[in-house]
């Protein structure tokens, strides 16, 4: 899959572990906007995709498909909502335009479209059914619409493209309430002219800023950084606290600025493909995969974007049903009620249990308000009357998860070994989740 490879580079700060100062003014640090900080909390969130490609059983469709065949027979996206928010999902993504061109909503702009189908008549508008059930449920909506167009025939005479795709963009602002982020791809390719589409994205932002000023535009964007691969994993220290990078997206937006804010999204599919294939009903991962995915994105200062296609009915098949439940009833079960937490400023964060307990888990929040302020820490608990690291790492960000062996301990203690500005910490929580239950059949 084609995206723009803007893999992360190493971290430029340095790390000056054992020198307990705060190096630069912490106003020079990147803070998040109050959307990005909205958004980071939101910790998980869902894509649907859905289009001509589930009828065609394809993943890229050319642009020549019949929209005929576009017909769901039992759409509700009620039922969607209702599926994602068991997972604790906060926002779904829904890809009102993918590779093939075809559009979900009724576009003026072109006749590939629900309009010439016979599903609702032709009367069908799947964005406005999904942005209604969103707001219904309380989940923000996003909407993905893919600058590659493999149908438009201006597509490949740059100008002409870039104004159809912000005609198509001003429509999907305007018409369906607040959007909160907006999902553009980077795969581009040649049109029928045989030249290759140059995108004008810094045009594209400015519709978005115009018309949707709090939405946030991710991965071709300036707000949301594309965590660098398609399985939902975050490196360890992943920071949201980045270096400016040379495509238009970073360079060309944030003039004159050498570090933004600009957090990691891990964008994954609860089944092997982006869309639904029958044939892959038996291949929805499994509780343990998804667990093992949460603790590598949300636990590693990342927002899990997790796909869910729905089916040829226009629902969310009964599988992926189910495990979005057991999804999120087991991060409950996990995290919902710590066995003691704290907050606090400073190199030194302690929090005393009442008696020697055991524990396997810590959670570290910091307050990102202030930027990512810690470059480097030691977590500690006392076991046996000595201080044992349970883990030296570099990053917190939003939030660490932090397993390990079963532990008795009285104390658990954060030293602030590198920060920039004095350490703000949301939350310092320990948790014991042991036993976990049985791997999930499927
Ligand atoms: C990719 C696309 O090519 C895939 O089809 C999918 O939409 C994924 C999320 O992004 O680049």
């Amino acid at each position: 899959m084609i995206k723009p490879y803007n893999i992360i580079k190493s971290f430029s700060a340095i790390i000056l572990l054992g020198c307990n100062f705060f190096s630069a003014a912490a106003s020079e640090i990147p803070r998040p906007s109050p959307q990005q900080l909205d958004w980071q909390d939101m910790e998980i969130i869902a894509f649907a995709h859905f289009g001509i490609n589930t009828f065609t059983d394809r993943e890229w469709g050319d642009g020549k498909e019949d929209p005929a065949l576009f017909n769901p027979t039992a759409l509700d996206a009620r039922q969607w909502v209702k599926a994602l928010k068991t997972a604790g999902v906060k926002l779904l993504i829904l890809t009102a335009k993918h590779h093939d061109g075809f559009c979900l909503w009724p576009s003026k702009y072109t006749s590939h479209s629900v309009r010439s189908s016979p599903w609702r008549n032709g009367q069908g508008d799947v964005v406005k059914e999904v942005a209604e059930a969103c707001r219904q449920g309380g989940l923000k909506l996003g909407l993905y619409l893919s600058p590659w167009d493999r149908h438009e025939p201006t597509y490949g005479d740059s100008p002409a493209y870039n104004e159809h795709f912000r005609n198509q963009l001003r429509e999907l602002l305007t018409q369906y309430g607040e959007v909160t982020e907006v999902w553009f791809d980077g795969a581009c390719g040649e049109g029928p002219n045989g030249k290759r589409q140059e995108y004008d994205w810094l045009s594209f932002y400015k519709v978005v800023r115009e018309l949707q000023p709090r939405a946030l535009i991710a991965i071709c964007g300036p707000d949301i950084r594309w965590v660098g691969n398609e399985d939902g994993l975050a490196r360890e220290d992943e920071a949201s606290d980045q270096p400016v990078g040379n495509e238009p997206w970073q360079a060309g937006f944030h003039v004159g600025r050498s570090r933004i804010w600009y957090p990691a999204e891990c964008d994954v599919s609860i089944r092997p493909g982006w869309f639904y294939h029958a044939k892959e009903d038996s291949r929805v991962k499994s509780l343990d995969h998804l667990m093992d995915i949460y603790y590598k994105s949300v636990g590693r200062n990342a927002v899990l974007l997790l796909n869910v296609p729905p089916d040829r009915r226009g629902l969310i098949h009964e599988n992926d049903a189910k495990r979005l439940e057991e999804f999120g009833t087991e991060i409950n079960r996990r995290f919902g009620r710590p066995i003691t937490e704290t907050a606090g400023r400073g190199q030194t964060i302690q929090l005393n249990l009442e008696r020697a307990t055991k524990i396997d888990h810590v959670i570290l929040m910091e307050d990102i308000r202030q930027g990512e302020r810690i470059k480097g820490y030691s977590l500690e608990a006392m076991v046996g009357g000595d201080w044992k690291q349970l883990k030296q790492g570099r990053v917190i960000g939003h939030k660490q998860i932090i397993r390990f062996d079963p532990i008795e301990t009285t104390a658990v203690r954060l030293q602030v070994k590198q920060s920039e500005g004095e350490p703000l910490i949301r939350k310092l929580a320990v948790y014991r989740v042991q036993p976990t239950p049985p791997p999930s059949p499927r």
